[in-house]
């Protein structure tokens, strides 16, 4: 019985960990996540819910982050049957009332020329600017290569996240998974 009820306190604070969120304005910001990268990795890509509460459309703009010399906001999507992605310059529309997703295979921050790799379990600081929000300080968390959710369920996907195309990322990074081992 105790053991029960220590397993579940387990389940509790690491279900806790996991879920962290940031305001700035009106714009909720859940569970901000990216992926570990094998060493030498060029870029990293960065998620999270950006749900603007007020009635007035913002715009992400862009960021900051010390792990690497530049942030990017990209969009990934299909044009002739061919996976691509390209840096949206006037940064992403969250319309008010609304909630945009950044995921793999969709919007995405692109961290770009990284310092270091990204390891499993840490925590990386990342500063993003909205248009009228202003700045923010969030913290990424770093899951497994290859997930394909911030919720940790996808930390074996390797294969099914290069099957959903998420472009040269995903390849390289089920690369390093398999020269690690
Ligand atoms: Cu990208």
């Amino acid at each position: 019985m105790l053991l029960a009820v220590s397993a579940a306190l387990t389940l509790a604070v690491s279900t806790l960990a996991f879920a962290h969120d940031y305001k700035a304005g009106d714009i909720a910001i859940g569970h901000p996540w990216t992926r570990a990268t094998p060493p030498n990795a060029p870029v990293g890509g960065a998620y999270m819910t950006l749900d603007n509460q007020g009635s007035a459309e913002d715009r992400l703009l862009g960021g900051s982050t010390p792990i690497a010399e530049d942030v990017q906001i990209h969009e990934m999507g299909m044009a002739d049957g061919v996976m691509t992605m390209r840096e949206l310059p006037d940064g992403l529309t969250v319309p008010g009332g609304e909630a945009v997703e950044l995921e793999p295979g969709g919007y995405h921050i692109m961290l770009v020329g990284l310092k270091e790799p990204l390891k499993e379990e840490d925590r990386v600081p990342l500063t993003l600017r909205f248009e009228k929000a202003g700045e923010v300080e969030v913290e990424l968390a770093v899951e497994a290569m290859g997930a394909r959710s911030g919720t940790g369920d996808g930390a074996h996907d390797v294969h099914q996240g290069a099957a959903n195309g998420d472009a040269g990322m995903v390849d390289r990074n089920a690369m390093g998974d398999a020269s690690a081992r």
